[in-house]
C-alpha cells in the first residue's frame, strides 16, 4: 500500500528531479521548467540529496538562485526574490494569501509552514507566469504535500534530528490513510533550539526558539472526476529570539484553513476546474522582557486576518495550454504599541502602528502556453487586479492625519501586469527570453505604518498613503546547456522600477524611539534598477562523482545614485558529491567576496570575504516495506566567524555545527 503513494510522489517529482539532475542546477533540488523554478521539498525521495533533510524551509528556499533569505535570527527568515523585499512579491501557501502580523517582519508567510507540510515551492521570476496577483519581484507558492485516492493503504514517516551547536531537537511524525474514495494526511513537527554560537564559540544571545506545527489534509471523492478537500495548518512559535532586533517574540500563532472543490475532465477543452475558499488568522505578540537593558518597556502585539477564494480553469485547445484564474481576498491588519513610562506619574503612550487597515483585492489572470512547434514555445500572461485599502480604525485614521491633513479613509488602485516569453528547446541547448511589466500597491507598512522602528538604519518609519503604484519592466534571459558530462545554466534578469518605494529622511521631525536617528517617510525614487545573475555549472566526473558549482551576483542602484540595501555580492558554492547505491557523501565550500556595494544610507556596513566548509554523508537502509535514512554531517567545519549581506545588522552566522537526521518510512 505504501508503494502506491511512493509511486505517486515519484511520478510527480521524478521528472523534475531528473531535469534538475541532468540539465540544470548543481544541487539537484531545483529545476527550471517553462519559466518556472521549482524547489523540491518532499522528504520521501529527495531528502538524501539535501545537505540536511530536516533543515528548516528557510534553508531549502535559500538553495534557489532566485531567492535570498534575510536573517534576523535563527528563525523566520524573510524571502527576497530577485534581491527585492517581500512587499514586492506574492507569497502564497497552496495559492492562499496570508499577511504576516508583525510590523518588524518577524513572521514572513514562510514561517507558518513546515517542510513536512510541503511537496515543493514554485517560484516565478518577475510578473511573468504569476497567477497569484500583482507583483514586481516574482511569486513563491508553497505547494502542500498530499496523498491521492487509491487502493486501501496506510503509511507513515517518523523522524528526529539533533544539532550540537544550538542543541536543537527536531522530532515529528506523519501518517497517510488512503482509500478509493477518501484520503487523509496528518503530520506534526516540533523544533526547539537554544542560543547558537558563532565561530570561535561566541554565544549569540536571544537566538533561541521553539516551534510546533500540525497540519492535515482530508479529501472525499464525490464522483469519478470530482472531489472535495479540506485542509488545516496550525503553527505556533514561542520564545523566539531575534538577536538582530531590539525585541523578541513571546508567541506567533497562525491558523490556516481551506476547503476546495476539484473537478477534472469537464470537457475535451477544459481539463481541470478548482475553487478554494480559505481563511487564516495570525497573532503576533512581541516581547522585550528578556532584554535586560531597554530604554523603555513596550508591548507590541499585531493581528492579521485574511479570508479569500480562488477559482481556476485549465484546459487545452489545439496548440494552446491555457489557464484562467479569478481570485480575491479581504485582509484586516492591526498592530499596537504601548510604551510604558518609567516615571509612574506620567501616562503610558499608546498608538496604532498599523491603524486597522482593510485590504480588499480582486484579480483576474489569464495565461496561454503556445506550442508553436517542437522547438519553440511562447507564453503569454495578462492580469489585472483591483486593490482597495480602508483605514478601519478611527483613532488610527486621525493619527495619520497629523502627517496627511485631509487624508481620505480609503483608496482604490488598479494594478496591471503583462508578460510574454519565448523558449527554444534544442537537442542540448534551451534558451528563453521573457519580458514583463508589473505594478504593485504599497504594503500596509509602506502605506499606513505609524512610527515603525527600523533597527538597521535606526529611523522610525512613517507610511505614505499618497504614493503612486510602483511599476516595473523586466527582462529575463536564461540559457541551459545539457551535455553528457557537462551542464551549464546561465540566468540574467534586469529590472527597471519606476516610482521605487523607499524611506527618505524627514529633517525636522523627531523620532518616537529613544536613541533613534530620526524619521524616515516612505517616498518614491523616480526609478531604480536591479540586475540579477546566476551561473550553475555541473560536471559529471565519473558516474558516481559530480562536481557542482554555483555563483550569483546582484546589483541595485537608485536613481539618486545610492546603493539599494540587501543586495548579494558575488557569492559562490562549489562541492563534490559521491553517490553509490544507497550511500551519498558531500563536501562543499561556500563563500562570498568582499561586499563593497553596500548601502550606508540604510545602515549597512562593509563586509569582508568569507568561505566555509561543510561535510555530510547519508545512508539509506531498506527493510521490506520500510526504510531508514541516516544523515550526519558538519557545517562550518573550521568554525569560521562570519556574517553575510543578508544578515540583518550583521548578526554573525552559526559556528561549527554537527548534526544527525534520522527518517524512518513505514
Ligand atoms: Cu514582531
Amino acid at each position: 500500500m505504501y508503494r502506491f503513494i511512493l509511486w505517486l510522489v515519484l511520478a510527480i517529482s521524478t521528472p523534475l528531479a531528473l531535469l534538475a539532475q541532468k540539465k540544470t542546477t548543481p544541487n539537484k533540488d531545483t529545476a527550471h521548467v517553462s519559466m518556472e523554478e521549482v524547489v523540491v521539498i518532499s522528504q520521501q525521495n529527495l531528502s538524501q540529496k539535501m545537505e540536511k533533510p530536516l533543515s528548516s524551509l528557510d534553508n531549502y528556499l535559500e538553495k534557489s538562485s532566485l531567492i535570498n533569505m534575510v536573517r534576523r535570527g535563527s528563525y523566520a527568515w524573510e524571502p527576497f526574490i530577485n534581491g527585492m523585499s517581500s512587499e514586492r512579491s506574492v507569497i502564497t501557501i497552496d495559492g492562499m494569501r496570508i499577511y504576516g502580523a508583525c510590523t518588524d517582519k518577524m513572521d514572513p508567510v514562510t514561517s507558518y509552514v513546515e517542510i513536512t507540510n510541503l511537496a515543493k515551492a514554485n517560484i516565478h521570476s518577475g510578473s511573468a507566469g504569476t497567477l497569484g496577483g500583482a507583483t514586481i519581484a516574482g511569486s513563491l507558492d508553497l505547494v502542500r504535500k498530499k496523498s491521492y485516492f487509491g487502493d486501501t493503504q496506510w503509511k507513515g514517516i517518523a523522524f528526529t534530528g539533533f544539532e550540537t551547536n544550538n542543541r536543537q531537537w527536531i522530532a515529528g511524525a506523519g501518517t497517510s490513510i488512503i482509500r478509493p474514495r477518501f484520503y487523509m494526511d496528518v503530520d506534526a513537527t516540533g523544533r526547539k533550539a537554544e542560543n547558537y554560537a558563532a565561530g570561535g564559540q561566541k554565544e549569540v544571545l536571544y537566538s533561541q526558539y521553539a516551534k510546533y506545527n500540525v497540519s492535515s489534509v482530508a479529501a472525499y471523492r464525490l464522483g469519478e472526476h470530482r472531489h472535495v478537500e479540506a485542509s488545516l495548518i496550525y503553527d505556533h512559535a514561542l520564545d523566539v529570539g531575534y538577536p538582530a532586533l531590539p525585541m523578541d517574540v513571546a508567541t506567533a500563532k497562525a491558523f490556516i484553513g481551506s476547503v476546495e472543490y476539484v473537478q477534472h475532465h469537464l470537457s475535451p477543452t477544459i481539463l481541470l476546474s478548482k475553487t478554494k475558499l480559505y481563511y487564516n488568522d495570525v497573532t503576533h505578540i512581541m516581547d522585550d522582557t528578556k532584554r535586560p537593558i531597554v530604554p523603555i518597556r513596550m508591548d507590541m502585539p499585531g493581528w492579521s486576518k485574511t479570508a479569500g477564494f480562488y477559482s481556476v480553469l485549465q484546459g487545452r485547445v489545439a496548440i494552446h495550454e491555457w489557464n484562467a484564474t479569478l481570485s480575491g481576498h479581504h485582509n484586516y491588519s492591526l498592530a499596537e504599541m504601548t510604551m510604558f513610562s518609567n516615571d509612574s506619574t506620567r501616562k503610558d503612550m499608546f498608538m496604532l502602528t498599523w491603524p486597522g487597515v482593510n485590504t480588499d483585492y480582486g484579480d483576474l489572470a489569464l495565461k496561454d502556453i503556445i506550442a508553436i512547434n517542437d522547438d519553440w514555445k511562447a507564453t503569454v500572461n495578462i492580469g489585472v487586479g483591483v486593490h482597495h485599502n480602508k483605514i478601519a480604525n478611527t483613532f488610527g485614521w486621525e493619527s495619520l492625519q497629523i502627517f496627511y491633513p485631509g487624508l481620505k479613509q480609503s483608496k482604490t488602485r488598479i494594478l496591471k501586469r503583462l508578460s510574454a516569453a519565448m523558449e527554444h528547446k534544442g537537442e542540448q541547448l534551451i534558451y528563453s527570453l521573457a519580458l514583463a511589466y508589473g505594478e504593485r500597491a504599497p504594503s500596509v507598512s509602506e502605506g499606513y505604518g505609524f512610527y515603525l522602528f527600523n533597527s538597521s538604519d535606526r529611523f522610525d518609519y512613517i507610511g505614505n498613503p499618497w504614493m503612486k503604484n510602483e511599476k516595473s519592466g523586466n527582462a529575463t534571459l536564461t540559457a541551459t546547456y545539457a551535455g553528457a558530462k557537462l551542464s551549464v545554466k546561465l540566468t540574467g534578469a534586469y529590472f527597471y522600477i519606476k516610482d521605487y518605494i523607499i524611506g527618505k529622511i524627514q529633517p525636522g521631525l523627531s523620532p518616537m524611539t529613544i536613541g533613534g536617528n530620526g524619521i524616515k517617510r516612505y517616498e518614491q525614487l523616480p526609478h531604480a534598477t536591479i540586475f540579477n545573475s546566476a551561473l550553475d555549472v555541473n560536471y559529471y566526473l565519473t558516474e558516481k562523482l559530480t562536481w557542482s558549482n554555483r555563483c550569483s551576483y546582484r546589483r541595485g542602484i537608485g536613481s539618486d545614485g545610492i546603493n539599494l540595501p540587501l543586495m548579494q555580492p558575488f557569492s559562490y558554492n562549489s562541492g563534490l558529491t559521491y553517490a553509490h547505491s544507497s550511500f551519498t557523501a558531500d563536501a562543499n565550500v561556500s563563500g562570498a567576496v568582499k561586499h563593497t556595494a553596500y548601502s550606508a544610507d540604510y545602515g549597512e556596513r562593509p563586509l569582508p570575504s568569507y568561505a566555509v566548509i561543510n561535510l555530510s554523508a547519508a545512508k539509506r537502509f531498506a527493510f521490506k516495506q520500510q526504510s531508514l535514512l541516516v544523515k550526519a554531517g558538519v557545517e562550518n567545519l573550521l568554525d569560521t566567524y562570519y556574517t553575510t549581506f543578508s544578515d540583518w545588522n550583521r548578526v554573525p552566522r552559526m559556528g561549527r555545527n554537527f548534526f544527525i537526521n534520522l527518517l524512518w518510512n513505514y
